[in-house]
């Protein structure tokens, strides 16, 4: 029984230490896991081989228990957080029984194994949602300038069922509690649908609503700043108009970018189109997910998936604006088929 929950243990632990140390780059965490895992290396000669001489694993039935596989990266991190719970308070009630010098050693571990769980599934939230962008295909921006008229909340949920993968709440005009509110019935209609939710501007709104994430742009917030605010809990999305603003925006801490405009386009016609060469540029130097923006429609959507390590569009006009919001959306997504994999 001490042997079997040693190894469970050093096991579990290994498993922590590696997703802080790889997953997560969490240094202090992955060394503590190392160093518990040390202390608690059954390395003393006798007491190694006593454990090894009593181990039987031909005749243990639990080596045919299989676990349940994970569905992500949150369970893998309860799972093993658990085992290495379990496992310290095992050895901690034989400890008392055989051992008592040891038994302050497993409780240690144990409560450590409490508060690491906490972080780490914070961090599994965060690196999951942000492992998301790289999934999205068409990312529609809606905001009560540009829905002729028509209630936001109706064009969010035709632009779902067209096939949105992700929604941006822009809105530029609205007080705070009329955008709160507003942001509010989005994250029903998206948390329902499993569509994720994007709040232009503002971290404080994004926060209050539970939205996925934030973008950002050259007027707001400063991203370092947004990213001490929100944390690794939500996405945050920013703008870049040159390969310069797309570099700078990686260093401080984006998850993805919104590159553009790439066509002329008539929601901000101030802006000089970048092209697609400057798609190009961006996506072949960053690392992070590109969603292309500006000017893109069903007609030329294909242009702009064929650049390299572009997958995703976001628009406003093409399909907020359209007079059939849900077919605009299908129409799009259907000419998206095939390209930008
Ligand atoms: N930002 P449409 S272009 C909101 O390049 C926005 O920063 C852009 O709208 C940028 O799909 C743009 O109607 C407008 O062209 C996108």
């Amino acid at each position: 029984m001490m042997d079997a929950n040693l190894n469970r243990l050093r096991e579990g632990l290994r498993v922590l230490e590696d997703l802080a140390r790889f997953t997560f780059q969490e240094r202090a965490l992955a060394e503590e896991a190392r160093a518990f895992r040390h202390q608690v290396a059954w390395s003393r000669e006798p007491e190694q081989a006593e454990c090894l001489v009593h181990r039987d694993v031909a005749g243990d039935w639990g080596k045919d228990y299989r676990s349940l596989p994970y569905p992500s990266l949150k369970e893998l991190v309860l799972a093993n957080s658990r085992r290495v719970q379990e496992a310290a308070r095992v050895l901690e009630e034989l400890a008392r029984l055989t051992l008592p010098e040891r038994e302050e050693l497993f409780r240690k571990v144990r409560f450590w194994a409490y508060a690491a769980e906490k972080k780490l599934y914070s961090l599994a939230t965060g690196e999951e949602r942000r492992q998301r962008c790289w999934r999205w295909r068409l990312y529609v921006i809606v905001g009560s300038e540009h829905t002729g008229g028509r209630e936001v909340p109706a064009v969010v949920r035709a632009a779902i069922a067209g096939g949105a993968e992700v929604i941006q709440l822009r809105e530029k005009k609205l007080s705070t509690r009329a955008l709160y509110s507003l942001a509010r019935q989005l994250r029903e209609i998206t948390g329902e649908a499993g569509v994720d939710l994007i709040i232009n501007d503002r971290v404080d709104v994004a926060l209050a609503v539970g939205a996925d994430g934030v973008h950002l742009g050259s007027e707001d917030l400063p991203l370092p700043e947004a990213r001490r605010v929100i944390g690794d809990k939500l996405i945050l999305g920013a703008t870049a108009h040159s390969l310069e603003e797309a570099l700078e925006a990686q260093a401080a801490g984006a998850d993805y970018l919104g590159v553009g405009p790439v066509f002329p386009t008539a929601t901000k016609p101030e802006l000089k189109p970048g092209g697609l060469k400057l798609l190009r540029e961006v996506a072949s130097q960053v690392s992070l997910p590109v969603v292309a923006i500006g000017g893109i429609t069903a007609e030329n959507v294909r242009e702009v998936l064929a650049q390299p390590g572009v997958k995703c569009v976001a628009v406003i006009r093409a399909v907020a604006t359209a007079p059939d919001v849900k077919e605009a959306a299908a129409r799009l997504k259907q000419a998206m088929e095939g390209m930008g994999s």
